[in-house]
């Protein structure tokens, strides 16, 4: 790039790796050393904790540096095809262990740290995970470029290197406060700032005509730019020596922009211009499912997806490629709507920067890209004012403009003069205000369009996006979310993993529907009480955690019930609040003698948007609620609520694996998939779930007598929607509702004030868009089934077996599979 004309430096030794592999002991203490030497500056001796965690770092990434380099080379050589995953979000989770794992480092890195007189547990718990995502969407990106490094297959994850991510939750007096999110404080020994492939990113400012040799063209005159530094990290592939490149875009400000301010002599505009600029990738929206139309999520979403496409095509490809051939070397994977703003940017780039011809430049596109819907809910579909687009992005609104009415042609001559189809159809909303409709662009641009789980394709299909499934039936696909079992099986539960190799050697890591020879052992006394073991170990391994981090205890002889996920009133957090208060009622009345309820411990995990008042209340409620039940004497200890604040990655593996009951109770055909679900069934809870999403899936593969199922239909919901809802029908119709709801009333979880959870109960009677009311009786009789299945504790192992043993098809290396064979067409490089 520097000097492009020059012969490149080379050196006989530089075919070698930059560090030997550490494969003994005495390497890997030696090489720790060193980078405790030279790169935190310190000795053992007086070296802190801090300091041991980052030459630790530092010890396994120089590891996977021969191998990270080897791979890129090998992947230029090949010519191979990369999927560009472009993504708002990933969930990382910590990096130490995965990391470790992948490199078959644990057991060297613990005896060379144990020689130091250092115990590598301690340092485990220094890292601050990278939160730079909200749930479910970004958790799922972190496991897909997981299983694309374990399977060969060239990957580049592009995104934002966001400086602040998901908040941190806290509470204070049981509502939720959040605090900033500031990971990068200690230091970040798993990223490479890479400020020599920075890429200018621009915005605002106008277009023009100009005449190019006889040929009109466009330009844009933009008013104002950043600059985008990549940082990049390693995505290690599990035991394979393959390293990929998640690469995350860093806003600065650019030296042009600052300058011009400072000539003209004001400094302290230059200053502020600076921070301006920077605050493109300051903060991730902590929204889930219900983005809020902010101009700065726009800036973020085009700042990245232009970075990285143009990234992809300077730097990634040859010089001389020929742009005709992208499609044989990239797809770019449209993770939600959120990159979708790609579009126009690639089309920009083809026909204003590369001079190609419109419809060239459209063919391409269309085989670029492919987009993934991870929502149902009408109110998560994005869509962007023309007005904020226009002016931050004019060229690009010129470009989706003329693929709108290109399009409408189409559908016209497909369809004829049908107005109401049109305006149906149309990219360009008109109402309540003219918009771009994201989702419609990426479905118009994208070679495929998929759901993410079964009953989710189906409905995208039926409802969602019908007539563009009617216009272009091959488009639409279905690929059911998975997990890593990396990090999901053999870093969160160990036990369990363990004992799974003992039964059926190792290799059922990365191919986990080896899981099936479990099943015979479901019938084997031993294994059952080996199986029982592991989750007896799993609940105190949770309460040692839950102590130190909370101060609370759990009871490793109650049943652990467990519903960890971001708080929405879609998954109905509140129906399992009004489960709780049901059985507290039956006790504080007397109705129920302690002695005879099942001893549960509830445990929810959960962060509301910010801005979100009613999922706030409810966090609040649950707290409430908590404070009540297990304080009050009659409940004689049987009945306990936790609520560890700031639930993330690092919590959730070790919640998963000590769950018996896994709850996944959403109000049918709004969950999109879920992935906590296949989370808990892999690790051997049972769930008790709605007919939604992955549920589905998860109980036709699990069996009807392993899984318990409740709630309407999505065909239901459909009719009783139709039919006009009527929740206070069902508060009347039931005692136990009703019991509930008029506790909650009273005030009797907020100390007699009867105003504070007065909105939720409102809220349920008279509007309850999700339909709590109309699924409790269900749901009440399911937790019944569920009491009386755990009182055979036998019974219940065999099932948690049996659940462990059907659920390898969630493993997101079949999803990957699955996307390579129907979207990428990108075969594994060897
Ligand atoms: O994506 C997950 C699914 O398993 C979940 O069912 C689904 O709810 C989740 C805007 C989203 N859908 N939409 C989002 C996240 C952030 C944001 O700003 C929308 N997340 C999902 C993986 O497929």
């Amino acid at each position: 790039i520097v000097n492009p004309g020059a012969a490149r430096p080379t050196h006989p030794l530089a075919l070698a790796p930059v560090v030997s592999p550490p494969s003994s002991v005495d390497g890997f203490v030696k090489q720790f050393l060193t980078n405790l030497n030279f790169d935190q500056g310190v000795s053992l001796s007086e070296s802190d904790a801090n300091d041991q965690y980052l030459a630790l770092a530092g010890t396994v990434r120089d590891y996977l540096m021969a191998r990270w380099l080897e791979d890129q080379a090998r992947q230029n050589e090949q010519q191979s095809k990369t999927v560009c995953y472009l993504s708002a979000e990933y969930l990382l989770g910590r990096q130490l262990d995965n990391n470790l794992l992948a490199a078959r480092l644990t057991d060297i890195a613990t005896d060379a740290l144990a020689q130091c007189g250092i115990d590598i547990n301690d340092l485990r718990e220094l890292e601050v995970e990278p939160g730079l995502g909200n749930g479910g969407l970004g958790r799922l990106a972190a496991c897909f470029i997981d299983s694309l490094a374990t399977m060969s297959v060239p990957n580049i994850g592009y995104g934002i290197r966001y400086e602040y991510g998901i908040f941190r939750q806290t509470f204070v007096d049981g509502e939720q406060v959040e605090q900033p999110d500031a990971w990068l404080r200690m230091g970040s020994p798993w990223d490479f700032p890479h400020p020599e492939a920075a890429q200018t990113i621009s915005f605002g400012g106008r277009t023009e005509t100009y005449d190019d040799n006889g040929t009109e063209r466009t330009r844009w005159i933009p008013d104002w730019s950043v600059l985008a530094v990549p940082y990049n990290m390693m995505v290690p592939g599990y035991h394979n020596g393959r390293v990929n490149t998640l690469r995350l875009w860093r806003a600065v400000a650019t030296n042009a922009f600052d300058l011009r301010i400072f000539n003209s002599g004001d400094y302290e505009e230059s200053v502020r211009a600076q921070t301006f600029a920077e605050n493109i990738s300051k903060v991730l929206y902590p929204e889930d499912s219900t983005p809020q139309g902010k101009e700065l999520r726009l800036q973020q979403q085009y700042f990245f997806v232009s970075a990285s496409i143009r990234d992809f095509i300077d730097t990634v490809l040859p010089a001389d490629y020929d742009l005709t051939k992208l499609p044989d070397r990239v797809i770019f994977q449209l993770n939600d709507t959120h990159p979708v703003i790609g579009v126009p940017e690639l089309m920009r780039v083809l026909i204003d920067e590369k001079g190609m011809e419109w419809d060239d430049a459209w063919a391409i596109t269309q085989q670029c890209f492919a987009y993934t819907c991870h929502t149902l809910l009408p109110e998560a579909l994005e869509v962007w004012p023309v007005d904020l687009l226009g002016r931050l992005l004019p060229r690009h609104l010129e470009i989706i403009y003329r693929i709108n009415e290109e399009f409408l042609e189409e559908v016209r001559e497909r369809f004829g003069d049908d107005m109401l189809r049109i305006r149906n159809m149309s990219i360009i909303g008109e109402h309540p205000y003219r918009s771009v409709r994201m989702a419609y662009l990426a479905t118009v641009a994208g070679a495929k369009v998929n759901g993410v789980a079964e009953l989710h394709s189906q409905l995208l299909r039926d409802k969602v996006l019908h007539d563009f499934a009617e216009m272009y039936p091959d488009k639409f696909t279905n690929v059911t979310n998975g997990i890593t079992p990396r990090r999901f099986i053999r870093l969160a539960n160990p036990s369990l993993a363990e004992l799974i190799t003992e039964a059926l050697g190792a290799g059922w890591t990365i191919d986990l529907e080896r899981l099936r020879g479990l099943e015979a052992l479901a019938e084997d006394p031993e294994f059952r009480e080996r199986f029982g073991a592991v989750k007896a170990a799993n609940k105190r391994r949770l309460n040692e955690v839950l102590f130190q981090r909370d101060g609370v205890h759990v009871d490793e002889t109650h049943m652990l019930d467990v519903m960890v996920k971001r708080l929405h009133e879609y998954k109905r957090q509140m129906l399992k609040v009004l489960h709780i208060v049901t059985l507290y009622d039956g006790i504080a009345s007397g109705r129920v003698a302690a002695a005879d309820v099942t001893p549960r411990t509830f445990i929810f995990g959960a962060k509301a948007a910010p801005g979100y008042a009613m999922a706030k209340r409810i966090i609040h409620l649950i707290n409430a609620v908590g404070s009540v039940v297990n304080n009050d004497p009659r409940v004689e200890g049987r009945l306990k609520v936790i609520f560890p604040p700031n639930y993330n990655v690092t919590l959730a593996e070790k919640v998963i694996p000590a769950a018996d009951l896994s709850e996944q109770i959403s109000l049918a055909g709004k969950e999109a998939s879920g992935t906590g679900n296949m989370k808990f069934a892999l690790n051997g809870a049972l769930t008790i779930g709605t007919d939604d999403g992955a549920n589905v899936e998860i109980r036709q593969l699990v069996g009807d007598d392993n899984f318990f199922l409740f709630g309407m239909t999505e065909p239901e919901v459909e009719v009783l929607w139709a039919q006009g809802y009527t929740p206070a029908d069902f508060y009347q119709a039931h005692a136990g509702l009703r019991g509930a709801l008029d506790l909650i009333s009273s005030g009797a979880f907020s100390e007699g004030d009867r105003s504070v959870f007065e909105p939720v109960v409102s809220n349920l009677l008279y509007d309850d868009r999700f339909m709590v009311l109309a699924d409790y009786a269900s749901y009440i009789a399911a937790q019944e089934r569920v009491d009386a299945a755990y009182a055979d504790q036998d019974a219940w192992t065999k099932s948690a077996i049996l659940n462990v043993a059907r659920s390898g098809f969630f493993s997101s290396d079949r999803s990957m599979r699955d996307y390579i064979d129907r979207i990428w067409h990108t075969p594994p490089v060897l």
